[in-house]
């Protein structure tokens, strides 16, 4: 039996995707936030991007867990893992692995916004570990952290660099959030994709198949589905660019004619110029310090900092 609690439901989704396309579709320079890459089909080309040679974050990381995990189980006792942002949870195997081994962890809570990836996981990992009680929540990471259960004894862990999608002041407002449902003495096993030379970290984002161009036009089939919208894909180009003052890569569409896309379910009529582009997610890239003083600025305590063999892709561990 799986045990989900849903505190976002389609018709929540959809308002939020409207909320989205329409302030976004009209900033300037217009803009669409990256949550909305993640449909069935987005997850998926995910999936596959985590796989390209170029896109190194994840191997990186899931190098990282494999040679820490049993630090982090002894650091913490963690009796609950929560994790925030969960996808398809396959990294976390080897955290729970190393947690049930060490013979504190009760239960695994996942969260994330895709009821579909959260369900599949859930049952996958209920069958896989017959002992742990697996409590999926489907949520918003910044709006939701309050329904995690209580009862002390969490990690939280945030994972894969999915912090660098908020901006500066988003991120600030988020780590204080979670660190404000955390009681003293909890954890933060936190992610985070390092600044890097650009000829390592575009390629990271604009791979030779051409998964993460399919990746970030699929922006527009989900809003063209949803929301009724007209948006010609095959006429935006991907673009990724490394911006060094902000220290992130940026993802964007950009228009190769001018054009006019409608959007039926917000009765809106949009003009794209040519060459116009649509920005659609900032994955920023930290420094350790920078880190680390961001974390105490929301109220925790980096303790621990571990990067894989070429400093590539860090991982904190904060104690509330
Ligand atoms: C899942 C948000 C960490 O920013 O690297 C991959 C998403 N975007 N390729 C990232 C992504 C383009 C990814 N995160």
């Amino acid at each position: 039996m799986t045990e989900l609690d849903i505190h976002l439901d389609e018709s929540d989704l959809t308002a939020a995707l409207r909320h989205d396309v329409a302030a976004g579709l009209a900033a300037d320079p217009k803009w669409l936030p990256p949550k909305w890459f993640y449909d069935a089909r987005g997850s998926e080309l995910f999936e596959e991007i985590t796989r390209l040679p170029e896109y190194y974050p994840t191997r990186a990381e899931r190098a990282i867990l494999a040679e820490r995990a049993g630090e982090i189980a002894r650091i913490t006792d963690a009796k609950t893992l929560v994790e925030l942002g969960s996808g398809s949870s396959e990294k976390t195997r080897l955290l729970l692995d190393a947690l049930l081994a060490h013979g504190t962890l009760g239960a695994f809570v996942p969260l994330d916004v895709s009821v579909a990836a959260l369900r599949e996981a859930v049952d996958r990992l209920t069958g896989d570990y017959p002992g742990l009680a697996v409590h999926g929540i489907v949520g918003d990471l910044t709006r939701h952290l309050g329904t995690i259960p209580r009862g002390g004894g969490r990690v939280v862990a945030f994972l894969g660099g999915t912090i660098g999608n908020l901006l500066p002041a988003e991120r600030a407002a988020f780590l204080g959030a979670l660190r404000a449902v955390l009681d003293e003495g909890e954890w933060l096993l936190l992610g985070a994709d390092l600044v890097k030379d650009p000829a390592v970290l575009v390629p990271a984002y604009d791979d030779a198949a051409g998964v993460t161009a399919e990746f970030n036009r699929n922006v527009l089939r989900v809003v063209n589905r949803e929301l009724g919208a007209d948006f010609d894909v095959a006429a935006f180009a991907h673009v990724a660019l490394w911006n060094p003052d902000e220290e992130w890569i940026e993802m964007r569409l950009r228009a190769e004619r001018a054009m006019s896309v409608t959007v039926g379910e917000l009765n809106l009529a949009v003009s794209f110029e040519s060459g116009e582009e649509l920005r659609t997610e900032v994955s920023a890239k930290f420094r350790p310090a920078g880190l680390a003083g961001e974390l105490a600025a929301a109220g925790f305590e980096p303790r621990h900092w571990w990067t894989d063999p070429q400093s590539r892709f860090g991982v904190a561990l904060a104690r509330a």
